[in-house]
This record gives C-alpha cells, structure tokens and sequence, in this order.
C-alpha cells in the first residue's frame, strides 16, 4: 500500500510540470488540505523541489536521487525482479531481512533495498561498509527450481550480471575475482553475498545481496578498506545517478537468470570464464584455515576453483578468498 508521501508524489508526477490544486490532492487522498501541506514540506527536507503557490497549488520541479519504491518503480522495466520492493532509509542489513520476508512466504523476485545498512555483511563474518545515500545495497528473493548443488551457478550469474551493468554504465571493463568480487583496476568495486536455504534435494530460496560502491569517496572508508576499494564516482570522475544504474543492474540481473533457467549451466559458465580470465593467473587461496599457492585451471560446473600447485597437484577449492600473485 503506496503513503501518502508516495500518493502525493505520484499525482504530482502525473500533473507535472503543470500545477496541481491542493484541493484536488486532499479529495483524491481523502486527507485535509493542511495535511497535504504538511507531507509537501517534509517531502521537501528528503530532496524533493516542490513549488507552491497560493492560487495553483502544487508542481514537481525536481527528485532526489532517492531509491523508494515511487522513484525506481516506473524505471525499472523489468518482469520480475524489484516488482514488489521493499525499502527502508536504513536497516541492519538487506540480507537479513530478505531471509526473514523468504521465510514469511515472499516471492521470486521481492527486492529489499536499503539506503544504508548499520550491518552490512561480508562473507565469514566480515562487514561491509555502507553509509547512507551513496551506494547501492540490495538483496533480492529467487526460488529456481533447480538442485541445491546448482545453487553457487547463481552466484556465478549474478557476478556477471553485476560485472555487465558495470561495463554497459561506465564502458570500464571490470573483472571478476573469484568467487564474488568486481573490479575495477584491480580495486573492488562491488561485492556478493549469497545466502541459500535448503533441503537436500531442493532449494527453498536464495538470496542475492549486492552491494555496489556509487558515489563513496576513498576518505569516507576506513583505512584498511581505502586502498582496496574504489567507486564508479572515483573511477568515472563524476556523480553517478543510483537510480540510473538500479535500472541496468536488475535488468541485467533478470537478463541473466532468465538464461540460467533456459540454458543452464554452461552459458553462465562461459560468461564467468569470459569476465574473471582466471586462467593461467598465480594465486594464493586461503581456505578453511589452509593456504594454496598455485595456478588457476578453471571454475567447475559447482562453481569450484580449480587450481593446479608446484608440485602438479590439482587442488578443487569450494570457500575462501583469492589473492592474485604478479
Ligand atoms: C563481500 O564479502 O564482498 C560481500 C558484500 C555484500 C554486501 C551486500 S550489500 C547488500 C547485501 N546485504 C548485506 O548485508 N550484504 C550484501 P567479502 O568477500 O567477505 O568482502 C568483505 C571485505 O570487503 C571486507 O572485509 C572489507 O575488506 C571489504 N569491504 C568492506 N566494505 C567495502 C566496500 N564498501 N567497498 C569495498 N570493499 C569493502
């Protein structure tokens, strides 16, 4: 059920860039003239330039680049993915929340997006950092019909998709760091974190988080995420429009889980193989306490790191963190 604020927004969108009476929005809304007053000033302390005249009423002159369901909705064109949103200004983390919706019955495609997160999460515990109005922190619900060994093939595609909205927004070319980073010149830019719940044969759903740096500046980020990290902002040299990119990342994101369902495994795996060029590299794994040094062969059709050590062992990492060697 859209708010009054939303209500209020889309009339004068609709009516834009003519004025509309206040009189006419307190019908339609079933709210007092001095009701309508009072959200037209609060909206304007959330960004929104309204004018208001005493005879006309009221005109929409300008939109903050806000997420809210009234801002992305109209933009989105996508079938399914973010159809329902739900948005928060700020949450402890998309993730979380997106799990707990999934377990209360939401369906394949609910996006919850939040403008900021008090505890954004990293894999293994770690933290992510997301301060507010900046970046891009979302977690969608999918419900494939397809066995739970299938299900690190989502993360796959969903690096993609996340790597193919980068390149179509910036024309950089971002690469993939196995298993869930995107960077840009070496520096990471965006990072997944997906959470599956399951039986032994079948998934009950997976959630996709996303958290893609915008318009973060490298002083905002604590000293040891600085110099790992970078932005579209400091990699494009100018603001970048959140909405514009949510637009071209869940259309990406729908582009590619429609060919998962319909190709299966291989396309995703040729699209991976293709952004990450993890062939050949000299890596350092860290994995469940251990350390491998090695060259990289391959992904395997479970998503696996393969890697080939000195000593010609080949080594199938299924968890951990890669470090490329020079
Ligand atoms: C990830 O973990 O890269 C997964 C990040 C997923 C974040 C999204 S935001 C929406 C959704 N809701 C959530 O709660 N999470 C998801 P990992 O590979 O473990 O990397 C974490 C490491 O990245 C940290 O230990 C830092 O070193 C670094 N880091 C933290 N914040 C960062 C940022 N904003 N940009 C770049 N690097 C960051």
């Amino acid at each position: 059920m859209p708010t009054v604020d939303e209500r209020i927004l889309q009339l004068l969108r609709e009516h834009a860039p003519a004025f509309l009476s206040g009189e006419e929005i307190s019908q339609r809304l079933k709210v007092t003239r001095t009701a309508v007053w009072k959200r037209v000033k609060h909206l304007r302390t959330l960004g929104y330039e309204i004018k208001a005249s005493t005879r006309s009423g009221y005109r929409l002159i300008r939109s903050p680049d806000l997420l809210t369901p009234s801002e992305i909705k109209p933009l989105l064109g996508t079938k399914q993915i973010g159809r329902v949103i739900h948005y928060f200004q700020t949450i402890d983390s998309t993730n979380s929340k997106a799990y707990q919706l999934a377990l209360g019955g939401a369906k394949e495609g609910e996006l919850v997006i939040s403008e900021s997160q008090e505890k954004g999460r990293g894999r293994l515990g770690r933290h992510w950092f997301s301060p507010p109005f900046l970046n891009l922190y979302l977690s969608v619900i999918l419900r494939p019909k397809i066995p739970p060994q299938q299900a690190s093939l989502i993360t796959l595609m969903a690096a993609v998709a996340t790597a193919d909205a980068i390149r179509k927004f910036t024309g950089l070319v971002p690469l993939i760091k196995w298993p869930n980073d995107i960077l840009l010149r070496d520096r990471k830019v965006a990072g997944l974190l997906n959470e599956i719940h399951s039986e032994m044969d079948r998934i009950h759903f997976i959630i996709l988080g996303i958290g893609v740096n915008l318009n973060v500046d490298g002083k905002m980020l604590p000293k040891e995420v600085r110099t790992l990290a970078t932005s579209l902002k400091k990699e494009m040299g100018q603001t970048i429009s959140r909405k514009v990119f949510i637009r071209l990342l869940l259309q990406e994101l729908e582009g590619w889980y429609t060919i998962f369902l319909k190709e299966g495994a291989t396309a995703i795996l040729d699209a991976w193989r293709d952004r990450a060029q993890i062939k050949g590299r000299r890596v350092k794994v860290y994995s469940l306490g251990e350390t491998l040094v090695g060259t990289a062969v391959d992904v395997d059709s479970d998503g696996a790191l393969i890697l080939e050590t000195a000593e010609g062992e080949r080594k199938r990492v299924v968890a951990g963190d890669v470090e490329y060697k020079k």
